[in-house]
């Protein structure tokens, strides 16, 4: 896709939001950011489907919704399914002349648990036949809304009320599953990483993901400071520290070409702004046992894991 496209902040402010205040989300929560920022940057006529988790249960509270759009109610394992379906529909209408729209944008938002574990197979399913939608996942890591348990997305050494720090274990003991290779591996037109901390390349991803043909998925990092324990004022501050450390690097897998993209261009045009993985870990309660004499290895350990992953990024996106 050539031209970059550039989102005035004046004229975003003018549009009606798609998801309106008054929901029960956390102070500090990232995912309705998430949430607006992606359906801010459409104007097309739009549908959402949501899986079960708190974006979905705190928006959502009977008889009000927050919902500015049409908005459907999924089970963990079906989002992708739904998207799937709705997408078909749209299809067979237009062919019979009875569907008035030009051009629907499908959104999917899911948590870490709804993608990473549980609605993986609807998921895939979806990428591999080919479906037209975009899927957000809205990676908090962990299943936050029943409590703060351990998901497929949740990092090595991390506090998790099922992944306790302790005498036992410290934390939990396996990394991170590669959910954004996990699509490429689909070889879907479209596959981004983002957060909400840098909303302008979040935003630009959306409407590429949206504006491609076929399946998009975009890994958002959400922090939250009830699983994470941080203050509710720092959740835009551990976006960034998440991607100056490079733990969280963003970049974009276009029809085939791998891509770095705003601040991690930055780092790895000028590897001296990269900072130690530690810096977004001290900032965390989820971590603090790291950093007890016993459990210093571990930091290192996830210093190996991030330095390996940019590494290969880099290749991958032949800086190196
Ligand atoms: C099959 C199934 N198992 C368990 C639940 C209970 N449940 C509802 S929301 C949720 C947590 C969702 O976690 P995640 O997808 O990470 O989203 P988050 O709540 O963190 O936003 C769970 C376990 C459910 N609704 N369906």
């Amino acid at each position: 896709m050539s031209g970059k496209i550039v989102f005035n902040i004046r004229e975003l402010a003018k549009r009606p939001p798609k998801l309106l205040p008054g929901h029960r989300l956390c102070a500090g929560c990232a995912a309705p950011i998430i949430a607006k920022l992606a359906l801010l940057a459409t104007d097309r006529p739009t549908i959402v489907v949501n899986a079960t988790g708190c974006l979905e249960v705190a928006t959502t509270i009977f008889p009000y919704t927050s919902w500015n759009v049409p908005w459907i109610h999924n089970a963990f394992e079906n989002a992708a399914s739904t998207a799937s379906g709705i997408e078909a529909v749209i299809k067979a209408l237009k062919k019979k002349g009875k569907y008035k729209y030009e051009n629907v944008d499908i959104i999917v938002f899911a948590g870490d648990g709804g993608t990473y574990d549980i609605g993986l197979q609807s998921l895939s399913g979806a990428l591999e036949r080919g479906h037209d939608f975009l899927y957000i996942l809205y990676d908090n890591e962990a299943y936050m809304n029943t409590g703060i348990q351990r998901s497929g997305g949740t990092p090595l050494g991390a506090w998790t009320t099922t992944s306790p720090a302790g005498r036992v274990i410290p934390g939990k003991t396996q990394h991170k599953k590669p959910i954004a290779d996990i699509a490429v591996a689909h070889r879907i037109p479209y596959v981004a990483t983002a957060t909400p901390a840098h909303w302008m390349d979040f935003m630009r991803k959306v409407r590429k993901g949206l504006d491609v043909n076929g399946p998009a998925f975009i890994h958002a990092l959400s922090p939250c400071d009830r699983g994470w324990r941080f203050d509710t004022s720092e959740t835009i501050e551990v976006c960034k520290l998440a991607v100056d450390t490079c733990y969280f690097p963003l970049w974009e897998f276009e029809n085939g070409e791998w891509r770095l993209t705003d601040r991690s261009l930055a780092i790895a045009r000028n590897p001296r702004l990269k900072k130690p993985v530690e810096e977004f870990l001290k900032v965390q309660g989820r971590f603090k046992h790291l950093f007890k004499p016993e459990n210093r290895h571990l930091i290192e350990e996830i210093q190996r894991h991030v330095d390996a992953i940019w590494e290969d990024l880099l290749e991958r996106t032949g800086i190196k």
